[in-house]
């Protein structure tokens, strides 16, 4: 068989299975195109994405605009590195702050470097400006986080499936229960060398856990009482993904007035990665004021990718379609409609508990025990039906297409859902 030659759905998912890691178990469609909202597999049939490469592709497959920033800035210069400036970055940098509201943006390329580059920023200000004594500083993290796979990183997670194996560990991180202030309150009282708190506004893999209202709007304000840096995970939920511009909406600038009372938060460190290329492209970023991001300094952190020209281009282009589009305003009010759709449809169901989430970002819980595999077998049938998803922790589906669908299709897919459930009952 040669390489670049058409192949049957079995062809490439024996291929994987064969010659690559088995780090994944996905869900058996093998895909050859895409287009807004749509995904096809190798032999033509057609699909509503309902993950969007994690909440990535919130502008929607190979949007024609971040497409042509991507093959125009590609004919002309795709990597320098940063021995050298390149005429986009900067551009890039002003664009993205102005955006954001922030002073200053260090690029990277995935979700875990960005996390890393936000870790390694608040700890440098911990020791040169808080004036933490030297390899004493601590972060706070939340049970059941996710923030990527990068040793670090999966040291201060509690899957035992990410982990488990993978030490010894690194230290410096104090675990405490998501949503509870009272916790955040006594960490941070009782550990003077406190440098940041690391939260995930509404925690993905949890199962779209969304916190109480004032949650992070007090979790804010008890770091400015403790001077601790306040870091905000946005690598699934910033981008319009939530029905604002970003879950924090600090500084936001979408014209949602509605923010359903939610208060405004003003992280002290951003991390944003994901949709920040609409999914054409790795980009990743970390922002943050002059007063935390000036401690970086030459040689400190970098990457060789970070900040090129192309993924520059691709995110000024994947950003602007945000706004051109009016996706945030778009996630809220079709979020809204498909939680008050399947709402009508739980009242009298068996299988599903409950739907939650914000904007777009949403979750069905599967009224079985974690460990059932009917949350896998629904997604088979959704599958044939016509939309993909992928079960998360078992007993619980989520649900987060691109943000470029119109009500009519969000309300032909409510019908598949449902349709599909309610073969289950
Ligand atoms: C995988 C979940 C989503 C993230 C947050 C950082 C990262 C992620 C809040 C790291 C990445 C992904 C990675 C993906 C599964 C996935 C995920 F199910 F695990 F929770 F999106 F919902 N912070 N999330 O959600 O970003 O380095 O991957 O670019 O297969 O591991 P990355």
């Amino acid at each position: 068989m040669a390489v670049l030659e058409h192949i049957t759905s079995q062809e490439a998912m024996a291929l994987e299975n064969k010659y690559g890691a088995q780090n994944y178990h996905p869900l058996p469609v093998v895909l050859r195109k895409g287009e807004g909202v749509y995904v096809w597999d190798v032999d033509g049939n057609k699909y509503y994405d309902f993950l969007s490469a994690y909440s990535s592709v919130n502008q929607g497959h190979c949007h024609p605009k971040i497409v042509q920033a991507l093959t125009n800035q590609a004919q002309s210069l795709t990597l320098t590195s940063r021995a050298f400036y390149n005429d986009m970055l900067g551009k890039y940098e002003k664009f993205a702050t102005d955006y954001f509201g922030f002073d200053k943006l260090l690029p990277m390329n995935t979700g875990a470097e960005a996390v890393e580059t936000a870790l390694k920023v608040c700890r440098k200000w911990a020791y040169e400006v808080k004036g933490i004594e030297t390899n004493k500083a601590q972060i706070i993290v939340c049970e059941n986080n996710f923030h990527g796979r990068t040793t670090t990183i999966i040291s201060f997670s509690n899957d035992p499936v990410a982990r488990k194996n993978f030490g010894p560990y690194t230290d410096g991180f104090i675990k405490i229960e998501y949503d509870n202030l009272i916790a955040l309150e006594d960490a941070l009282a009782q550990n003077p060398s406190v440098a940041g708190f690391l939260v995930e506004p509404i925690q993905g893999e949890a199962g779209v856990y969304v916190p109480s209202d004032d949650y992070l709007a007090k979790a804010k304000e008890l770091c400015e009482t403790y001077n601790v840096l306040f870091i905000a995970d946005e690598v699934q939920t910033g981008i319009a993904r939530t029905g604002r511009l970003l879950a924090t909406c600090g500084n936001c600038t979408c014209e949602n007035k509605d923010c359903s009372g939610i208060p405004e938060v003003k992280p002290d460190i951003l991390i944003l990665g994901k949709a920040l290329s609409g999914g054409v492209y790795p980009v990743s970023a970390v922002l943050a004021n002059n007063d935390i991001m000036n401690v970086i300094r030459p040689g400190n952190h970098g990457s060789t990718f970070g900040g090129n020209p192309l993924a520059a281009a691709v995110a000024i282009a994947a950003l602007k379609v945000i706004k051109d589009e009016k996706l945030t305003e778009n996630a809220y009010n079709l979020g809204n409609l498909f939680r008050q759709e399947l709402n009508k449809y739980i009242k009298t169901s068996k299988i599903v508990k409950l739907v939650r989430g914000k904007g777009l970002l949403n979750a069905i819980v599967i009224n079985d025990h974690e460990d059932s595999d009917t949350a896998w077998k629904i997604c088979l049938a959704l599958r044939d039906k016509g939309l993909l998803a992928k079960p998360t922790h078992g007993n619980i589906i989520r649900f987060a297409p691109p943000l470029v669908m119109t009500e009519e299709q969000l309300l032909d897919c409510v019908s598949i859902i449902v349709k599909t459930l309610k073969a289950f009952e």
